[in-house]
Parts: structure tokens; C-alpha cells; sequence
């Protein structure tokens, strides 16, 4: 059986084909492949078993570098094609903790958020807790996303959520977590609002926590 045009995107962003993949979204953008799909079913399914492979010591740091490389291009690519909700719904702070600079999920959950109708600020990677608290005060956002995808992030998490507390701003967001490394037993113990497993469930509770 032909492999489906999500399993080609897979096959050349894990063997690293830049220009291959890169062409083959664009003819899949051509004939109205739901740009969604290719993110979810085509480079996120890529970057799994990217990692897989990272951990098998099979690729190392060049090829996950270049490998992400792809992944934002692709999904620059594809941004202008996902369908964008005309109402605004609520206002999101996004980014990956302190320490950390792992952003490419990050990237496709903002992606998705701002294509539902929610405002999106993304304020980047390794993000230093004043930060944090400064763009919650400027921004008056309804949730705040917390991106973390190494061990040490958990307790970066943990040091944010209390700044926020601190600060008296605790009751003003609800705060939402996502990435590798965390699970719902860590939203609870560092008093997260929900975790996320992903990016379509992410939306599904920020949605509801918007209501
Ligand atoms: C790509 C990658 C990199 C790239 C990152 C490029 C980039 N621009 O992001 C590069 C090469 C730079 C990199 C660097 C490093 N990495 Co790295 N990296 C990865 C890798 C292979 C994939 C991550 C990824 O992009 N996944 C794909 C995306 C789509 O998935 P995701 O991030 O999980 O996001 C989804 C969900 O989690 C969720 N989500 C994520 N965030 C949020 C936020 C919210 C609010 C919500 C609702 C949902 C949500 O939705 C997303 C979409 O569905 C992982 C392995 C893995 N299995 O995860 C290691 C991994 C995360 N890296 C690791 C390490 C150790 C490092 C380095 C320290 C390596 C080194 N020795 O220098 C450095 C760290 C630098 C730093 N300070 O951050 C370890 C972390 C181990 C640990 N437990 O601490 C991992 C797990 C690999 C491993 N097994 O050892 N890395």
C-alpha cells in the first residue's frame, strides 16, 4: 500500500530531508491537506520518533538541531493555511520555562490556540521568572502556559507559580502546563490549574477553562 502523504512528511523529516519535506508540505498545502494535519499527524509524529532515536543514541544534538530546523520552517509554512476563528476568545501567555530553550511544541500549541481565536502572546524560550510576572501585569492574559520539556524545568514551574502567587496575581490567570518532562501528578503537586498531554488537548482545556 502508498504510504500516506503524512507518513512521507514523517519519512523525510527523520532522515533528515529538508528540501524533500519542505516540498512535499507545500504540494500538500496545494491540494488542501488540512494544514493541521500535517502538523499533528505528519511533523509531531517526526519529532517523536526523532527523540526515540535521540535516546537510542542513534542521532545526537546536530541532527536534533537541524531536525527542528525543518520543523519551524514546515510550520511557517503551514501557519497561513490553518483556519483562524474570526472571534477572540480569551488571552494566552505562552512560553518554555527558565533554563530550557526546547520550543518547538511550544511553537505548535501557540499555532493552534491563535487558529481557534485565542490571542496568543508568546514570550520565547528560557524565560526568567521577573519576566513572567512583568508580561502577566502588562498583558492581563486569562491563562498562562507553561512550557517545560527537561527534569529541571519541573521545579523552574514550581519557582514561577510561586513568583505569581507572590505577586497577587494567582487568582487573576489560570495556569496550564504542558511538555515531556510534566504529567497532571505534577500540575498538582506545584499548583498548576491542568496539565496537557499534548497540543489538541491543550486547546480543548484551555477552552474550557475560558468558558
Ligand atoms: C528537539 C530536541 C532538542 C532541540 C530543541 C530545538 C527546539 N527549538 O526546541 C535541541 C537540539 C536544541 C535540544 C537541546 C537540548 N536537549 Co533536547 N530534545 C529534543 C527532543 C528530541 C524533541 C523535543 C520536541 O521538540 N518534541 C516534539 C514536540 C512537538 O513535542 P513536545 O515538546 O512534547 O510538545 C507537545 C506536548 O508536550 C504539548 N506541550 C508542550 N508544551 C506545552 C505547553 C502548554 C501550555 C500546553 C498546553 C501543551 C504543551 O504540546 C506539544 C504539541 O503536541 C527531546 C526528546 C523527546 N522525546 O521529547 C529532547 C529532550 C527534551 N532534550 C533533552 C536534553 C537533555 C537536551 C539538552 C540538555 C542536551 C544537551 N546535552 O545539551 C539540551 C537542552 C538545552 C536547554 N537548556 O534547553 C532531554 C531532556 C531530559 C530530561 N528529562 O531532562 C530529552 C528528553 C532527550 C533525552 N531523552 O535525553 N533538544
Amino acid at each position: 500500500m502508498e504510504k500516506t502523504i503524512f507518513e512521507k512528511i514523517q519519512d523525510f523529516l527523520v532522515s533528515l530531508k529538508m528540501e524533500e519535506c519542505l516540498t512535499l508540505i507545500k504540494k500538500g498545502i496545494k491540494e488542501k491537506i488540512p494544514a493541521y494535519e500535517m502538523i499533528m499527524k505528519g511533523i509531531y509524529e517526526a519529532m517523536k520518533q526523532i527523540g526515540e532515536k535521540f535516546e537510542k543514541r542513534e542521532y545526537f544534538l546536530a541532527e536534533l538541531m537541524f531536525a527542528s530546523k525543518i520543523t519551524n520552517e514546515a510550520i511557517e509554512l503551514l501557519k497561513p493555511h490553518l483556519n483562524t476563528a474570526l472571534e477572540t476568545s480569551g488571552k494566552i501567555l505562552i512560553g518554555t520555562v527558565s533554563g530550557d530553550m526546547h520550543d518547538i511544541g511550544k511553537n505548535i500549541v501557540g499555532t493552534l490556540l491563535k487558529t481557534s481565536g485565542i490571542e496568543v502572546y508568546d514570550i520565547g524560550v528560557d524565560v526568567p521568572i521577573e519576566v513572567w510576572i512583568e508580561k502577566i501585569k502588562e498583558i492581563k492574559p486569562n491563562i498562562v502556559g507553561l512550557s517545560g520539556l527537561m527534569a529541571a524545568s519541573v521545579s523552574s514551574m514550581r519557582n514561577t507559580i510561586q513568583a505569581i502567587e507572590k505577586n497577587q496575581l494567582r487568582d487573576k490567570v489560570k495556569i496550564v502546563i504542558g511538555g515531556g518532562t510534566v504529567s497532571q501528578t505534577v500540575a498538582d503537586q506545584i499548583g498548576a490549574d491542568a496539565y496537557a498531554y499534548d497540543a489538541m488537548e491543550g486547546l480543548k482545556i484551555i477552552r474550557k477553562l475560558l468558558d
